[in-house]
């Protein structure tokens, strides 16, 4: 079902703007957050070293040949799941304080955090902080933040 409904994102993303998540990542490309593990107890601010592998990172505004740079998706739905998804995938990652920039080609974050559960996702992103087609998106890491 997820994939369904993140497919049908696409293609309707597709149909209706010319760049939209066009950029093709590189086959079997994957990112994954290399220091915490799912369920983690940590302290902020909240290291996150970003891991990618098959693709390279360029800074935003940079169009270059598989590439692309750092999300995280902080406290929100899992990627292609949230209300507005359809037009994050199309036109580009908002950005607030649920959807995190990292456009100068930076491969870890330090985040301050309040006390209590968060979740972490990455996803890279195009020039144009587009989602790559297919996208390259981690799995979600729920983290506990201890005062
Ligand atoms: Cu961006």
């Amino acid at each position: 079902m997820k994939r369904f409904i993140l497919g049908a994102a696409i293609a309707l993303a597709t149909a209706g703007f010319v760049h939209a998540g066009e950029t093709p990542s590189a086959p079997d490309t994957t990112v994954y957050v290399i220091n915490l593990e799912n369920g983690a107890t940590v302290q902020s601010p909240v290291k996150v070293i970003f891991g990618l592998a098959g693709m390279g990172v360029a800074p935003a505004g940079v169009e270059k040949e598989a590439t692309g740079h750092h999300h995280i998706l902080l406290n929100r739905a899992p990627f292609g799941e949230g209300a507005d998804d359809a037009e994050l995938i199309a036109n580009g990652i908002p950005s607030d304080e649920n959807h995190l920039h990292f456009g100068g080609g930076q491969t870890q974050a330090s985040l301050a955090l309040p006390a209590g559960t968060h979740t972490i996702q990455l996803v890279l992103g195009d020039h144009f902080h587009v989602p790559h087609n297919p996208p390259v998106v981690s799995d979600v890491i729920t983290i506990t933040v201890t005062e």
